[in-house]
């Protein structure tokens, strides 16, 4: 029986007593604790009647149990579905019924919220605490070490991850088998991880970054992670002198800047640091190069393709750019009217092709057509340009998309709900730049004429429906919205108006 990305992954390190985990009370999961404690959740799926094919939605703090949950869902064939723990209950409601899933995981802290939507998507609900209790680990309790992998093919779907889209409506991108083996073999050649590598890993894992990139690789390469729950200043610098590679968002570095205690010597010994989600402002690859000696390797991806493009590992890490298309992967800048491909140096759309491109969107065959065209190449609604050596720019959007602190923001999502409060004839939702998270949200108010909006009421009515990070920092009120003569709303404008509310003095 077969199963690659389990046998690659996790199998290949089965009875391995080599550190995985390092954990903040100081103990260490070895590969295969870690294995087993997989397989006990696995056992538990199983009981809950769950099948290969079968969606699990899980919104939880990061544990190793969370990490053990994805394992476990490798191992059984089911499809991994990781939720950002800001979602509120209605953004789950969403993911839990347009995915159909057969189970649903949370913390028992939100256990109430989400008990009508488990019940009416018929899902099964069980508990997971950050702390690992919870009625999931009960039920995997005393359940064998061991539990037969179940076949899987290549082409078989791993996990869903939902991105959202300028419709406003999020898109649930399938991954396979392939997609998320080939980018970690790629990547874990082209960064030179080995089992001797110690990740110092900050990041969420309901990502790709934190999840496929820094998780896929380490196991592949049967590494170790110091597996912090969350980004803590303190820890980091604590932890930094037992890692060798650190993987982050572009905020990582800008706040491990902004502390003095993070000096050339602290980072001495590390091998590699790395960056993605977000652009990395030229201006932090050099002060990072300046304080540490060590030059940041930034690479870039998307939900849909894992990783596209890195700089080099051996070569010259040029700030500002994203480097070169990986070993497998097609990149072209195309005309974004007629598709055509453009000579190099001019600017267009990125296209990409390989093994790293999803399936499409689940149940979206339209939206998949939309981006996904016939000979396989994926629009990714970025714009770049080649340069003469061959590195990849990212010179701006193609997508109303703003990203803060490396977590994505579509804009109409905010929109829709502002042009439902009372006193608000229509809104624009726009990034300006903000010192620490790169971009952040302003949503600017054009009232109805009749009453007033009343923008502390708007404020508790987003905090209702929508993630903290996708909340509006401020809200401005204009008489109009700046439109061009098709009608079109001018954001550009409106970013030039407000594009430095949170400059520092
Ligand atoms: C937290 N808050 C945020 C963000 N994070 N607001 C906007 N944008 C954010 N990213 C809220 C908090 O709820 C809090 O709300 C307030 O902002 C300040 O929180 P703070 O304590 O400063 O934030 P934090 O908890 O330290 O988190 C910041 C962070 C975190 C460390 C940058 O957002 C993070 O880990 N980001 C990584 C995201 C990521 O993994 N992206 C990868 C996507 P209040 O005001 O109520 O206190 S995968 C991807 O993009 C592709 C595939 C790729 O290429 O990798
Ligand atoms: P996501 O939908 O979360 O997968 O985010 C993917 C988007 O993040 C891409 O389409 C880019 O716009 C952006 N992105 C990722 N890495 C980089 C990078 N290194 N530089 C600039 N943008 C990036």
């Amino acid at each position: 029986m077969a199963n690659p990305l389990y046998d690659t992954l996790f199998g290949a390190h089965e009875g391995q007593d080599t550190p995985f985990l390092y954990l903040q009370d100081g103990t260490c999961l070895t590969h295969a604790m870690f294995l087993q404690m997989a397989a006990r959740y696995a056992h538990a799926f199983a009981d809950l009647g769950a099948r290969a094919g079968d969606r699990l939605a899980v919104q939880v703090e990061k544990s190793p149990e969370a990490l053990a949950v994805y394992a476990a869902c490798v191992q059984s064939g089911i499809i991994f579905l990781p939720l950002n723990t800001a979602y509120t209950a209605d953004e789950v409601q969403y993911f839990v019924e347009n995915s159909g899933a057969r189970i649903l995981i949370c913390d028992a802290a939100n256990k109430d919220a989400l008990s009508t939507v488990a019940m009416a998507a018929d899902a099964a609900l069980e508990t997971l605490n950050g702390d690992g209790s919870g009625s999931l680990s009960q039920k995997a309790q005393g359940k064998p070490g061991q539990f037969d992998t179940v076949s899987r093919g290549e082409d078989d779907l791993a996990a869903f991850l939902y991105t959202s889209g300028t419709t406003g409506r999020s898109k649930g991108a399938m991954l396979t088998q392939t997609n998320l083996l080939s980018n970690a073999r790629v990547l874990a050649e082209y960064w030179r991880f080995t089992d001797r590598d110690v990740l110092l890993h900050a990041l969420p894992i309901f990502h790709t970054h934190g999840l496929f990139v820094a998780t896929n690789i380490t196991l592949i390469a049967g590494g170790a992670m110091i597996f912090l729950p969350r980004f803590d200043l303190d820890r980091i610098l604590a932890e930094m002198p037992r890692a060798t590679a650190m993987m982050g968002v572009p905020t990582f570095y800008t706040r491990l800047l902004d502390d003095p205690r993070f000096t050339r010597d602290l980072t001495a010994h590390m091998r590699l640091f790395v960056s993605g989600s977000a652009p990395l402002l030229a201006e932090t690859h050099v002060r990072f190069h300046e304080r540490t000696g060590h030059r940041i390797l930034e690479r870039y991806g998307m939900t849909e393709t894992n990783m596209n493009t890195s700089n080099p590992y051996d070569g010259e890490r040029r700030a500002g750019t994203v480097g070169f298309a990986l070993p497998g992967v097609e990149l072209k800048i195309t005309d974004p009217e007629s598709g055509e491909t453009l000579p190099d140096g001019e600017i267009g759309q990125i296209e990409v092709r390989g093994d790293n491109v999803f399936a499409g969107y689940w149940q979206m065959p339209e939206k998949t057509r939309e981006e996904l065209r016939e000979d396989g190449f994926f629009i990714t609604g970025d714009l770049g340009r080649i340069d003469a050596q061959g590195y990849v720019h990212i010179v701006g959007r193609n997508k109303d998309l703003i990203i803060s602190g490396g977590y994505n923001i579509y804009p109409k999502e905010i929109e829709l709900v502002l042009d439902d409060q009372p006193g608000v004839l229509e809104s624009a939702v726009i990034g300006v730049p903000h010192p620490d998270f790169g971009e952040t949200v302003v949503g600017v108010l054009v009232p109805d004429g009749v009453s007033t909006p009343d923008v502390p009421a708007i404020n508790a009515a987003v905090a209702e429906s929508l993630a903290r990070f996708k909340h509006p920092r401020k809200l401005v009120i204009l008489q109009e919205l700046p439109r061009n003569a098709m009608g079109k709303v001018q954001k550009n404008q409106l970013r030039a108006q407000f594009g430095d509310l949170f400059q520092p003095d």
